[in-house]
């Protein structure tokens, strides 16, 4: 199993990472994007969806019309590990 970051570890890997946030635990890390519509949003979640049956790893994330709000972390871990970090430098990448 992947090592969980430590709080020093999650600082460094924000500080490589554009407008994510960590939550009080330093557990997940959250985000969220707005697009022109719900059709630009779903291709958006549909890139993010094939990279993450690819990786077998997946956000938590919730969608209302345009907007796409995405949390990561990894369960086996109960926080954050490379894995998250490799998922949002992704997401990072195709929105950017
Ligand atoms: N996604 C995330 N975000 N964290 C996990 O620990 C995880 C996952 N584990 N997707 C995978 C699937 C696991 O449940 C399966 C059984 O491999």
């Amino acid at each position: 199993m992947l090592e969980k970051m430590n709080r020093e570890q999650v600082a460094a890997m924000l500080d490589t990472l554009h407008g994510w946030q960590t939550n009080e635990e330093a557990t997940a890390i959250e985000k969220d994007f707005t697009f022109q519509d719900f059709s630009e949003a779903f291709a958006f979640m549909s890139r993010v969806a094939l990279f993450a049956e690819k990786h077998d790893h997946h956000p938590e994330w919730f969608n209302v019309y345009n907007r796409v709000h995405i949390r990561l972390n990894t369960h086996d871990a109960g926080g954050l590990t490379s894995r998250d970090a490799q998922m949002a430098r992704y997401i990072e990448e195709i929105c950017g």
